[in-house]
């Protein structure tokens, strides 16, 4: 019986498959080792449960015990305080990685997700609203660039920040928003090439499959 269960939906559409973030939580549960087990919820009807998990009524959530966090950068967060294959020990490390995991999601993929949908959605193009936004995230690039261009992982060895960041850039990676950034196209293919995150990949595509 273990303590961790992950929580994500049922079944999502074929575009996100691969993406959704509940991955960001089985990387993390895999690097460390740690038992879990993966519930749904319905992606079609979500109810009352579900919403005092999860104010928005998304995925995804992890049950520690008694302790429910949603947020997939808390979920890691949390998880790191668990796991020393996920944040550092010595305290200047651990600061770095905290850094950089606040990084990734309020700075990178603060820039990355409007960018993203508007790929996805084919408004790429000569807008001005396409143009803000690329330019908005070139201005986040172009500074990760010689970050990853000097280093292996963030914060010293792989941590949870590599796990948002790497997460973070595969989607801008996904609509070739990398390609004149070769340190950040290897830094995720390193990570991602990484067994666990392998593994993670393969697991929720096999849980969504499994609904169709
Ligand atoms: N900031 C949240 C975002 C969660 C999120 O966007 N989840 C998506 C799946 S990747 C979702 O539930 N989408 C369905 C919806 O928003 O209705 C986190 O990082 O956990």
């Amino acid at each position: 019986m273990t303590d961790l269960i992950l929580t994500t939906f049922d079944w999502v559409p074929e575009v996100p498959r691969g993406y959704v973030r509940d991955i960001r939580v089985r990387w993390a549960l895999e690097e460390a080792g740690l038992p879990y087990r993966v519930e749904s919820v319905s992606f079609r009807a979500r109810n009352a449960v579900h919403f005092s998990h999860q104010p928005f009524g998304q995925v995804p959530w992890l049950t520690d015990g008694d302790i429910s966090i949603f947020e997939s950068g808390a979920i890691l967060l949390h998880l790191g305080n668990r796991s020393e294959a996920l944040m550092p020990a010595d305290p200047r490390r651990r600061s770095e990685a905290i850094e950089w995991l606040f990084a990734s999601l309020n700075s990178v993929e603060m820039a990355s997700l409007p960018w993203s949908i508007f790929a996805f959605s084919g408004y790429k193009g000569d807008t001005p609203g396409w143009k803000r936004l690329d330019e908005f995230l070139q201005a986040r690039l172009k500074h990760m660039e010689p970050v990853l261009a000097g280093r292996e992982w963030l914060a010293g060895n792989f941590s949870v920040a590599d796990i948002l960041m790497a997460d973070v850039l595969r989607l801008v990676d996904r609509f070739d928003g990398l390609a004149g950034y070769p340190a950040c196209r290897d830094y995720v293919a390193r990570a991602t090439a990484r067994p666990c995150f392998v593994k993670a990949h393969a697991d929720q595509l096999a849980h969504f499959a499994a609904a169709d």
